[in-house]
């Protein structure tokens, strides 16, 4: 439960998304820009308990319930100007929502720097071990629309927005280090192919449909990233344990104008943890928000979330030796080429107080940018610095969205830019033009361009196949689709590749175009060719041909990094475990788990078939949850306190029953007391590693059990 109290509907100005004077990010761009702007405004955040309710423009309301009426009884009267401008407000409160990414759940935090590398980059927040700037990041699904659920097996959008002194950087990253396509000319067909179909509008938040298959089929390139998407990648556990990358090579200047590849990795502190596929599913019914609930309560519970930030670094030298192309962005670079050196760490610590005006109305630009990181020839990120940009202007209306307290940055800005739909700044004087010669007449020339540290783009590229033509065409190297594709799916453990293989089966299932999966399974021959095979084997098709790529693909060295399960750890820091009690359960047995769980870093959450406090040894314990509302699949870890009699009554209760199968099934680890047994034993709960007494949880924790898999799933 957040611990803040609720906000007061009653508002001074009622302006608070748009006033520039509402926040912090605000108030210091206000004193480069304008001077003192809007100082005469009330600010919202200085509202004072008891305030007065008022209209926008600050008349005070002395009824909020009732219209204005000709009589009791009569028709509502137009002069109703408090009525009116209630309406007119409410109706015109949504905005388009993002074209992808338009779930997303945000966050304020801090990044700081903990390995200075200014002989890298002469980028400001690089500079000094200890030196800190504001962030603020968005999390995100790509294909749903921004009421579809948080589960379904799709990318994860981690976008980081760094306030620094130069100005803000965005990192506009995905939890998958490669994406579908190599050149920005593809987007909108890609977008348009997995979004819902065009005639019948569904379906919702998920690739698994005709269009999007058809246009995979028919696109190599895609076949790396398809297969990170059909991994446990697509589908993690909470934002928190899910890994960030730029993406795109990008370049790191040094003061001296030397130049060299970066490519820029999020590492979650707390590890990396995937669902699975049947709990995924279940999880979207039981709570459709879980992703952003599991981020908000983990942030107002002083649980901060961490990631270290991570560079690849690399020359010309290095990227003219490998077999692909650093500027294409269906590649990555394996870490075990080039190791990935932590230079900050980013903590998130402060929720929005605003949906809307924060986590909505953030704009995210792969164009902002600060001197001593550049861009690279990359075509997709090319596309991407024109496209951010303009797609602002149609989801927040005007070109001044930069005045919106998330966006503006929290250093001083200052151009000659004026006017323009929504602007709230008010600059002074008449120097709205240079050059101008307006000093001499001692008044305020306005601000000049700074040559020595302003930002400059590198000279020098020295990008191999460089032409100086205008050529519509890929670079010869990006022809190789499939080496890649192959080195993720032979990097996986045998359960991961047999989740890939299901997920392939599954979403192909979901396609009614014969000759569409006929096609995608003819590409995949390319990658491996066991997993054609099973997947052919699983939509019971014959196998097909194969379908010849562009360039014959080349066999890589296994990566561990690759691997989810391969880096598993047993942590319980972090992770939620449930708790399943019922009346006479034994209240020391649970309270000395609790502690020994909360001492771990974990959370617990108390279940039990009534909420409002029910009769255990010593007293009454209240439940957080009630049992067939907070099925298993919410929870990392479960553990069972009952009685005998309290086990058979749940023997004979479905969800009881359903708790523990899912749990075992979902490979989590299940602690209980002896009295429990029969309850498992009807669930099918079969003695392993990760079923346990009470007293061996925290030895345990809360790793998944992928021994077990084989037992409660056809991994053939
Ligand atoms: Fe994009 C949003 C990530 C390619 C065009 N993208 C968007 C967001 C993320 C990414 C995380 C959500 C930002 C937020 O939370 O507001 N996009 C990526 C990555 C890509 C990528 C990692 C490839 C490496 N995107 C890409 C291309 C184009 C776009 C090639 C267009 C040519 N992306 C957009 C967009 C969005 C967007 C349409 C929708 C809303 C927005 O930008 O602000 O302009």
């Amino acid at each position: 439960m957040p611990k803040k109290p609720l906000p007061s509907p009653a508002t001074k100005n009622g302006l608070d998304a748009l006033q520039p004077g509402s926040g912090q990010a605000a108030v210091k761009a206000d004193k480069g820009n304008a001077g003192e702007l809007h100082q005469h405004l009330a600010k919202d955040d200085e509202r004072d308990a008891g305030a007065h309710l008022t209209d926008n423009f600050g008349h005070r309301i002395a009824d909020n319930q009732n219209s204005l009426k000709a009589g009791a009884r009569g028709p509502t009267l137009l002069e109703d100007f408090v009525l009116r401008e209630k309406i007119f407000h409410f109706d015109h409160e949504r905005i388009p929502e993002r074209i992808v990414h338009a779930r997303g759940s945000g966050a304020h935090g801090v990044f700081e720097c903990t390995r200075a590398i200014p002989e890298l980059t002469k980028a400001d927040i690089f500079q000094e071990a200890g030196k800190t700037c504001p962030v603020f990041v968005r999390f995100s699904t790509v294909a749903g629309g921004a009421g579809s659920v948080d589960t379904p097996r799709d990318v994860r959008g981690f976008a980081v927005k760094f306030y620094t002194e130069a100005g803000n950087w965005d990192l506009v990253g995905n939890n998958i280090p490669v994406f579908f396509i190599q050149d920005a000319m593809k987007f909108p067909d890609l977008v348009h192919s997995v979004k819902m179909e065009a005639d019948r509008g569904y379906p919702q938040a998920a690739s698994a449909h005709d269009t999007f298959w058809d246009f995979i089929g028919l696109m190599p390139e895609s076949f790396h990233m398809i297969m990170w998407a059909m991994s446990d990648r697509a589908i993690p556990r909470s934002f928190r344990m899910m890994e960030g990358f730029g993406v795109h090579s990008f370049r790191f200047v040094n003061a001296k104008g030397k130049a060299k590849f970066v490519k820029f990795h999020w590492k979650p502190v707390l590890g990396l943890q995937s669902t699975v596929w049947d709990e995924a599913v279940k999880m979207a019914g039981a709570d459709p928000d879980y992703q952003r609930r599991d981020l908000f309560e983990a942030i107002d519970a002083g649980d901060f979330p961490q990631w270290d930030l991570g560079v690849q670094v690399f020359d010309e030298a290095f990227a003219a030796k490998q077999p692909y192309d650093v500027l294409d962005a269906t590649k990555l670079i394996p870490e075990e080429d080039v190791p990935v050196e932590i230079v900050g760490r980013m903590t998130l610590n402060r929720n929005p107080d605003n949906f809307f005006a924060e986590t909505e109305q953030v704009a995210f630009l792969p164009s902002n940018i600060i001197p001593g990181i550049d861009f690279s020839n990359d075509p997709l990120l090319q596309g991407r610095l024109f496209s951010y940009l303009d797609t602002q202007k149609s989801r927040l209306g005007t070109t001044n969205f930069h005045q919106i307290p998330i966006n503006a940055p929290k250093c001083p800005f200052h151009n000659f830019q004026r006017d323009g739909l929504m602007q709230t700044l008010v600059p002074k004087g008449r120097a709205n033009y240079e050059p101008n010669s307006l000093a001499e007449a001692d008044e305020d020339a306005g601000p000049r361009a700074c040559p020595e540290t302003g930002f400059s783009s590198f000279p020098g590229n020295g990008e191999r196949n460089d032409a100086a033509e205008k050529l519509r065409v890929r670079a010869d190297l990006f022809a190789d689709h499939f080496s890649q594709a192959r080195l993720f799916y032979r990097s996986q453990t045998a359960n991961e590749q047999a989740h890939i293989a299901s997920a392939l089966v599954f979403e192909l299932s979901k396609v009614t175009l014969d000759h569409v999966r006929t096609r995608v399974v003819g590409q995949l021959r390319n990658i491996d060719e066991d997993l054609a095979k099973r997947v052919a084997k699983g939509l019971a098709i014959d196998l097909p041909a194969t379908i010849k790529p562009a360039k014959a693909p080349i066999d890589m060295a296994v990566s561990d990094a690759l691997s989810i399960q391969k880096r598993d750890r047993p942590d319980i820091k972090g992770r939620k475990i449930a708790i399943l009690f019922a009346e006479g359960s034994d209240s020391s047995a649970i309270s000395a788990l609790r502690k020994q769980i909360e001492k771990a870093g974990g959370s617990v959450f108390l279940v039990a078939p009534r909420v409002g406090g029910i009769p255990v040894t010593g007293g009454t314990l209240k439940a957080d949850g009630q049992l067939a509302g907070s099925p298993s699949v919410l929870f990392d870890a479960v553990a069972a306190v009952l009685t005998e009699d309290a086990a058979a009554r749940l023997s004979r209760e479905g969800a009881a029953v359903q708790w523990f199968m899912d749990a075992f099934g979902h490979c989590k680890t299940i602690a209980h007391d002896a009295a429990s047994q029969p309850l498992l034993d009807k669930a099918g709960v079969e003695p392993d590693a990760g079923v346990v007494a009470l007293a061996d949880f925290i030895k345990v924790g809360t790793r998944r059990h992928w021994d077990r898999e084989p037992k409660v799933r056809d991994l053939a």
